[in-house]
């Protein structure tokens, strides 16, 4: 049984997240994934607090058939413990982490693969475009009204409440 460990925020689950977690699965056949917890991912990686809060983002990543068991990401430093303790043979990663040192020393210990990123998707761009497609929305108001919300219109209140 070759057992493989990956770590990412997946928030705003998308395709690139999918074949992440495809292509990892590939390379042994139990995946483990750290899911990044909320504070985690805003205190120590600096990045915007998710949209869905740390339980969500297990519970849909535990739904993904590549995926084998969550466990939380709460400090940069759990690494080498995870791999004791789950046993994993492979570390995965996107290549956006190539050559980082938040996993170059794990080489000692397992192989650490990085895969190509896919391009063309990313949590913040998502982010992005659906803000961009909000205000593009034909209200014009808003705009001179920084900071205050745009008047529903009837387009925004067909939108679906969760996106
Ligand atoms: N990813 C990808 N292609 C994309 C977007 C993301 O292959 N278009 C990969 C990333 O490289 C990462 C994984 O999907 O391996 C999860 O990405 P994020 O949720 O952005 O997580 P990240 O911020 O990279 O967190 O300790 C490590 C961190 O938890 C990694």
């Amino acid at each position: 049984m070759k057992r493989v460990l990956t770590y990412g925020t997946f928030d705003l689950l998308h395709w690139g997240h999918i074949r992440l977690l495809k292509r990892a699965k590939s390379l042994g056949d139990y995946l483990i994934v750290g899911a990044s917890t909320d504070e985690f991912a805003t205190e120590d990686k600096g990045v915007r607090a998710p949209y869905h809060k740390f339980e969500t983002r297990c519970d849909m990543l535990s739904a993904v058939r590549y995926v084998d068991l969550v466990i939380p990401e709460a400090r940069w430093d759990q690494k080498l413990k995870d791999i004791q303790r789950y046993q994993a043979d492979v570390v995965v990663m996107g290549s956006d982490w190539a050559g980082s040192h938040r996993f170059e020393y794990l080489r000692d210990h397992v192989d650490l693969v990085f895969l190509p990123r896919t391009e063309g998707v990313s949590t913040s761009k998502i982010r992005r475009d659906l803000l961009a497609e909000a205000v593009s929305l034909p209200t014009g108001q808003h705009a001179e009204n920084a900071g205050e919300p745009a008047p529903v219109t009837s387009q925004m209140a067909a939108l679906p409440r969760t996106v």
